[in-house]
């Protein structure tokens, strides 16, 4: 029996988890939203990464499903976080290229959405910069069409990817998630000076940013005099299970 098939029987057996690692406003720490990630429990209670089987998924077409499964668990988890958080705590989802690149991506989308009863402005879209293969006038056009519901759109990771600054500026963005490289560069001073001249540009092109493995002190006060604006990472807690997330939020208050 291999990967795709195990990989199947999971997400029909529901082996498929979602954890949240939350994001934090660096000048107050509060609570703003969280990111989900997706995990696979085995049989035999091991976990699988995702970056071991999204893969897999991609190639044979499953990730189609398996997408669908993480937006409307996600948004579920958010309907149910009502009167716990913030009306504009959001959720975001990462959106892999070959999902966002099927036709039929923005119907189901927005279907999701109005299945679970969420507003556009909870749900916040992950997308890396491989998206930009796409024709630019189609991607564009989705975009605008996913941006009209409310929904916001982070460009995951970056920094690492190809996409030039033309393409930033011609494309409206919401955030620049300023990938962890970059972060944990912090103490050899030159990769840090690339966190700034991220947040520089975003702050040019409006965009909000939020960066991503935070571990240290030093690192989150860095950030928050460069003008970063959110951040997430170990300092301020790990990918939880639902029940772990909801006893952090509680221990907090
Ligand atoms: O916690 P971490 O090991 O979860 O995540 C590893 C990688 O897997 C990250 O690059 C993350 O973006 C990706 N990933 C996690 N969950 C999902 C998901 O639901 N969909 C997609 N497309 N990627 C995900
Ligand atoms: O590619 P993406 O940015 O979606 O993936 C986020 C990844 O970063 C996940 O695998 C998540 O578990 C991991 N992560 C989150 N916070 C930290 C952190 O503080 N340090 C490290 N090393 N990894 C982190
Ligand atoms: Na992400
Ligand atoms: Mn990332």
């Amino acid at each position: 029996i291999n990967m795709l098939q195990m990989l199947r029987s999971a997400l029909s057996e529901q082996h498929l988890e979602l954890y949240y690692q939350p994001f934090i406003r660096l000048h107050d720490r509060e609570v703003v939203g969280a990111e989900c990630l997706l995990r696979w429990r085995t049989p035999d209670g091991q976990f699988i990464a995702p970056d071991v089987f999204i893969p897999i998924a991609e190639q044979s077409g499953l990730m189609i499903a398996i997408g669908e499964w993480v937006l409307r668990t996600a948004l579920n988890w958010r309907a149910a976080m009502n009167g716990r958080v913030a009306p504009d705590f959001r959720v975001a989802v990462n959106i892999s290229h070959a999902q966002f690149a099927e036709p039929s991506f923005v119907g189901n989308l927005l279907r999701i959405l109005r299945e679970a009863g969420v507003p556009g402005y909870q749900l916040e879209l992950e997308l890396t910069e491989s998206v930009a293969i796409e024709n630019f006038e189609r991607l564009k056009a989705k975009l605008e069409q996913i941006q009209a519901e409310g929904i916001e759109i982070a460009m995951d990771d970056f920094g690492t990817g190809y996409s030039s600054l033309s393409v930033l500026q011609r494309l409206h963005l919401n955030r620049l998630k300023i990938d962890r490289s970059f972060v944990s560069g912090e103490e050899s001073s030159g990769s840090f000076s690339m966190v700034e001249t991220i947040i520089a540009m975003a702050d040019h092109l409006q965009l909000k940013t939020i960066a991503e493995g935070i571990e240290t002190e030093s690192q989150c006060a860095a950030l928050l005099a460069s003008g970063c604006q959110d951040g997430q990472g170990y300092l301020f807690a790990r990918p939880m299970s639902e029940a772990d997330f909801s006893s952090w939020l509680e221990a907090r208050a």
